[in-house]
């Protein structure tokens, strides 16, 4: 379905819910599409061309027993030599923050990414991502500086596996939810329960993130839309 016009933010949905919009960014290949996907179909093809232009996923979700219907916004890392359009970032309530730990490039680019964000949206939650940790275990040992520094929550995710992503996007709703309600201990929350939070090894992880999804039965996309703006 290809749309013309941005949704309005400031108003509720169809059934009176909540709405809210969620960005992802960071550079091409380092997983944004693909962390979209493991969430919202809980799956996994291993190849897939770059993001063409925008492409917007809605999710329904229940935040405090209240019904949330959430825009994900997924564009190609590669817009970045061109700056990204305006329209990405207005009216975004949260922002997941990818880099790749396999290319420490995709690492270093962060600040840039981090700026331009900031540029027009200076308030919102920003979670930072480690992606593709089932490349290298061993590079959850490291201490990526770059989330604390600027007091962000971080994650070791992977797409490919599945590690951590439903708590990473649950996250990531419930601060959306939180900064539209000008909430403003929520992130507070966030970060302690982040520091008591450890990774499991591999072959457990990827079990009880299969019984998690199958429990919770709520990863249905809704609706898929690439959105063109002039
Ligand atoms: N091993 C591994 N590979 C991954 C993971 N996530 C993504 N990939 C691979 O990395 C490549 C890029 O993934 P995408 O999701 O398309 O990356 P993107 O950030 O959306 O890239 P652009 O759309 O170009 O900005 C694909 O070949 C994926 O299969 C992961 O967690 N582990
Ligand atoms: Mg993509």
């Amino acid at each position: 379905m290809a749309a013309t016009t941005q949704p309005d933010y400031d108003k509720p949905g169809d059934k009176g819910e909540e709405r809210v919009k969620v960005i992802c960014l960071g550079d091409s290949a380092v997983g944004k599409s693909k962390l979209v996907e493991r969430f919202l179909m809980d799956g996994y093809k291993p190849q897939q061309l770059s993001t063409y232009a925008l492409t917007l996923f809605n999710h329904k979700e229940q935040i405090d027993g209240k019904p949330v219907s959430v825009d994900f916004w997924d564009t190609a890392g590669q817009e970045r030599f061109n700056s990204m359009h305006p329209s990405y970032y207005h009216q975004a309530h949260c922002c997941i923050l990818v880099f790749d730990c396999t290319r420490k490039i995709t690492y270093k680019n962060l600040p840039e990414w981090l700026r331009d964000l900031r540029q027009y949206r200076p308030e919102i939650p920003c979670l930072c991502v480690a992606n593709k940790i089932d490349e290298d275990m061993d590079m959850t040992k490291k201490t990526f500086a770059f989330a604390k520094k600027n007091n962000m929550p971080f994650y070791y995710v992977s797409a490919a596996d599945g590690t951590n992503v439903v708590r990473l996007f649950r996250d990531a709703i419930r601060a959306a939810v939180a900064y539209k309600n000008n909430s403003t201990d929520f992130m507070d929350e966030i970060m302690k329960e982040l520091e008591n939070f450890k990774l499991d090894p591999i072959p457990s992880r990827t079990k009880a993130k299969k019984v998690e999804d199958t429990a919770n039965g709520d990863n249905d996309v809704s609706h898929e839309a690439n959105l063109i703006i002039s």
